[in-house]
């Protein structure tokens, strides 16, 4: 019997075992798989919220991140069967009348320049407005309007201690507005750039002041902050003052402006009355108060428009261009005082392009906005190139490159437009995203693309559809956000509040009834109603719950009546008699084992009958 050679089998054994000792090693040297980084286990909780805005849905989406698994949708501009927004007279009434609204820019209220996690405001492009949402319980508190604003789109951008939201001009308008021909554009209408002021204590917004500015359309916004705060800096195309064929006619210049806003200097002006007042809001003129606002000009067609964590730098997204130009806060600051200036527009003056500029960063085509890291990096989205640029600030050397799928508008880094970027993650929101999911018709759900920004190359982790249509979002720490998860009972103030069921009752004056009902497992009080032809029903409906997650819904049959109450809510819905007849009622939340049971009917006697 021959002897098994073990110093041959070892020889063979050992080439392979190398290889895979190396690949071991390689691998865990690379750290985890996209997949890993990634994975959030049943169970577990994401690391980040990230509020993305919902366009012309009028609504905010809320994602978890890194698993990008959707939350929640929270309803703003539009209305939402589901939870009655739009149907309840509360909500009715912040919603204004309108039932729709086109949602751009998340922004999280900011103290010290950093993300504080109190409230989220988000514009609406469509109708000038702004609104805000309480991070406490994600329900929509208020809705401003801006007047004089045609199209508020660089909006709403708060201030480092969110003093101010900013809003701007998108589709200049004669200010006021009145009749006149649009061929006499140029010299009736006119962009106004306004700030809103936030209350520290309750949120509430009110229209502070506004800055009359030349007819060109104003494009985004960001508050300076650190060495640059007190200023605000906004972007603009159309400095031809085209008001048709704006494809061709508004980018005939090689450059247009950023606009730099001393809102320290505007505060002072006020004060001293240098205002005058139209549709009830206190407006600056420039031909009449200097040192406000200074345009800086940038090539070409300029979109976005982000200052640096330390705001030492505005950079400006040249959609036309391949570069993003960096302008220098101190290089304007120290033109202004000698007065550098190249001619002025509507008494602003526009400050030497060569005097401001620190650099022309080769991004790449099409680039619109950036975000920033915790290492000095910058990232810029390239629309036309379909990817994402990595620069470096102070260096202004483009390192890195990652190609996303497809067309990016905005990207957004944790917590990469404070003074205190977190680094970590990238996500570039890509507006054609062709072909990224199953197919659902001819409309392809927009796709937002999580990258690895931790090394030094970026890397594309995760492939996530979203609902119509991101424009910006923000990523914040999860730990920042700690909303109530019941509304204590004993603090509603709601005027139509019951506590108990025997508090339920029917009230009727005149046609008007009033309906005191208490929702609680698994019953409504009172659940047999007896109405006449032509009433007016308000149902106040109290969710005596205090356990978390039980809520009850409210919704008639043959109506368009739903809404949801959570625990510890009262809400008020109005529903009209309008014919004889049964109508049965039911909880459309499912509440519990007994929730198919939770159900009442109306009755509707003819005119007179009774
Ligand atoms: S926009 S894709 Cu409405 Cu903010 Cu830039
Ligand atoms: Cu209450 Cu279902």
């Amino acid at each position: 019997m021959r002897l098994i050679n073990c110093g041959k089998i070892m020889r063979l054994l050992s080439l392979p075992l190398l290889v895979g000792f190396l690949g071991l090693l390689f691998a865990c040297k690379g750290g985890q798989s996209p997949a890993e980084k990634v994975y959030v286990p049943p169970g577990k909780l994401d690391s980040y919220y990230a509020f993305l805005s919902g366009g012309h849905s009028g609504q905010i989406g809320v994602f978890g991140l890194p698993s990008g698994r959707l939350i929640k949708m929270i309803p703003v501009f539009a209305p939402d069967v589901a939870i009655g927004w739009g149907i309840d007279e509360g909500s009715k009434e912040i919603m204004g009348g309108y039932i729709w609204g086109d949602a751009h820019h998340p922004a999280l209220s900011e103290t010290n320049g950093d993300y504080d996690g109190r409230w989220l405001f988000i514009n609406d492009t469509a109708n000038g407005r702004i609104a805000r949402i309480d991070l406490k319980d994600f329900v929509t508190k208020e809705i401003i309007t801006l007047p004089n604003v045609g199209g508020n789109h660089a909006s709403p951008f708060v201030t480092p201690n969110t003093e101010y939201l900013v809003g701007a001009t998108r589709f200049s308008i004669p200010v006021p507005n009145r009749d006149v021909p649009i061929e006499t554009y140029k010299e009736n209408f006119n962009g106004v750039i306004a700030f809103v002021s936030v209350d520290k204590d309750t949120g509430h917004m009110e229209n502070a002041f506004q800055i009359l500015m030349p007819p060109f359309d104003y494009d985004l916004a960001d508050a300076g902050k650190r060495v640059s705060y007190g200023w605000a800096f906004f972007s603009c195309y159309n400095s031809e003052e085209a008001y048709k064929d704006l494809e061709v006619e508004a980018s005939q210049k090689d450059r247009d402006f950023i606009a730099a806003v001393n809102w320290k200097a505007a505060e002072e002006a006020i004060k001293e009355g240098k205002y005058k007042e139209i549709n009830g809001v206190k407006v600056i003129d420039p031909q009449e108060v200097k040192g406000i606002v200074y345009f800086l000009p940038t090539p070409k067609s300029p979109h976005g428009s982000d200052v640096t964590p330390d705001g030492k730098y505005i950079v400006g997204g040249g959609k036309l261009a391949a570069v993003v130009t960096v302008h220098g806060f101190e290089k304007m600051q120290e033109a202004i005082k000698k007065g550098d200036f190249d001619g002025e527009v509507m008494g602003i003056p526009i400050l030497k392009y060569e005097s401001v500029r620190v650099a022309e960063v080769p991004v790449g085509l099409g680039p619109l906005h950036t975000q920033f890291d915790d290492q000095g990096y910058a990232y810029t989205s390239l629309f036309v190139d379909s990817a994402i640029a990595k620069w470096k600030l102070g260096t202004w050397e483009v390192v890195d490159k990652i190609p996303v799928y497809y067309n990016i508008g905005h990207l957004a880094a944790v917590h990469g437009d404070t003074v205190k970027p977190r680094g970590k993650f990238v996500l570039a929101m890509n507006k054609i995203a062709k072909g990224r999911y199953l197919p659902v018709g001819p409309s392809h759900p927009e796709s937002a693309q999580l990258i690895d920004i931790s090394g030094k190359k970026m890397e594309m982790l995760l492939d996530f559809p979203t609902p119509v249509e991101p424009h910006y979002g923000q990523i914040i720490d999860a730990t920042l956000i700690k909303p109530e998860l019941v509304y204590p009972l004993d603090q509603n103030k709601d005027p139509y509040a019951i506590k108990s069921a025997d508090q339920a009752r029917v009230e009727r004056n005149g046609n008007r009834v009033d309906v005191y009902m208490i929702a609680i497992r698994s019953h409504f009080t009172p659940n047999i109603l007896k109405f006449e032809e032509g009433d007016n029903v308000y149902f106040h409906i109290t969710n005596l719950e205090q356990d978390v997650d039980i809520t009850h819904g409210f919704g008639i049959n043959f109506s368009n009546v739903d809404m949801q109450i959570e625990p510890g809510e009262t809400k008020t819905v109005k529903w009209v008699a309008e014919k004889p007849g049964i109508y049965p009622f039911y909880c459309t939340n499912f509440c519990s084992a007994l929730h198919q049971e939770m159900q009442g009917y109306i009755e509707v006697a003819s005119k007179g009958s009774k």
